[in-house]
């Protein structure tokens, strides 16, 4: 018998049920690693407050890895190039005074940076669902990715935290959900769920940042997912709204735990 083999098996399951079981409470929940949920997750961790992100795909990263249509180098603008700086990220500066990094190691940086500073990244989990309770959401039910794409019919289970964030970008997951299922009313205009607008980078970045926010009682948007909440254009490949996004939702999130201690 190969004991070794026993050993390295043992020493991944027990490292894994250590992880999870310690994500069951949580001050703050995250849904997809892309820019805004990694930057958020990062600004989080570095306070010392318990925070897991859940990722449906097996990379983090989001849509950063392909920069603009496949070319990946990323461009920011002026004032993100402090959370560059931050994460170690090396950027030139154009004459239109835009930053340019290149989207792999943007990625890496992030990736690196925010599981050093505490953030649990669970990849190949899908948030299929919320815990609701009295209007409020109290946590995110989770599955396996494979189950989703196979179709089994596998009950999911279930994660506490005290405030969640959705960062799943374009499609908005979590927050329609939220509204189809539990007929929550959102902190919209109409109550419900706006939609993403054509693109256009200025307004886009702007919006972004001062969408980025609580929703829904303890739900909260970052990056796309707040143009897409509230009724903002998409912005393509410039990338400093979502990674601004990301520092302010972490910003609200962390205030609001330290009043709530
Ligand atoms: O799409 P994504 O990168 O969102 P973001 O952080 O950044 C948007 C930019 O990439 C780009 C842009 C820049 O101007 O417009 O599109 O707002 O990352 C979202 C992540 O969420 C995951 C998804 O796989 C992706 O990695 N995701 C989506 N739905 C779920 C999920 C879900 N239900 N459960 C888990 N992960």
């Amino acid at each position: 018998m190969n004991f070794t083999d026993i050993k390295i098996s043992k020493a991944i399951i027990d490292d894994y049920f250590r992880k999870l079981t310690s994500s069951l409470e949580l001050d703050v929940a995250i849904v997809g690693a892309g820019p805004a949920g990694l930057t958020a997750g990062y600004f989080i961790a570095k306070q010392g407050y318990r925070v897991s992100l859940f990722e449906r795909k097996l990379s983090a990263g989001g849509g950063m890895w392909g920069g603009g249509m496949m070319f990946n180098t990323i461009v920011v603008g002026k004032g993100a190039n402090d959370i560059l700086d931050e994460f170690g990220i090396r950027y030139r500066r154009t004459e239109d005074s835009l930053y340019i990094a290149d989207a792999v190691e943007s990625v890496g940086a992030l990736i690196y940076r925010s599981t050093q500073a505490g953030l649990r990244i669970f990849n190949l989990i899908t948030v299929e669902d919320l815990l609701v309770k009295d209007g409020k959401v109290e946590g995110l039910v989770i599955n396996w990715s494979p189950v989703e794409m196979a179709s089994l019919h596998i009950d999911p289970l279930t994660v506490q935290s005290r405030y969640s964030v959705d960062a799943t970008g374009h499609p908005l997951e979590v927050v329609r959900t939220l509204c189809k299922k539990s007929g929550v009313q959102l902190f919209t205009e109409t109550g419900d769920v706006l939609g993403e607008r054509s693109m256009c980078a200025d307004e886009g970045e702007k919006f972004v940042l001062e969408k980025t926010g609580e929703v829904a009682p303890n739900m909260f948007v970052a990056g796309m997912a707040a143009c897409a909440a509230f009724g903002g254009p998409r912005m393509g490949p410039i990338f400093g709204g979502m990674l601004l996004s990301g520092k302010k939702v972490a910003d609200i999130i962390t205030k609001r735990l330290k009043e709530k201690k």
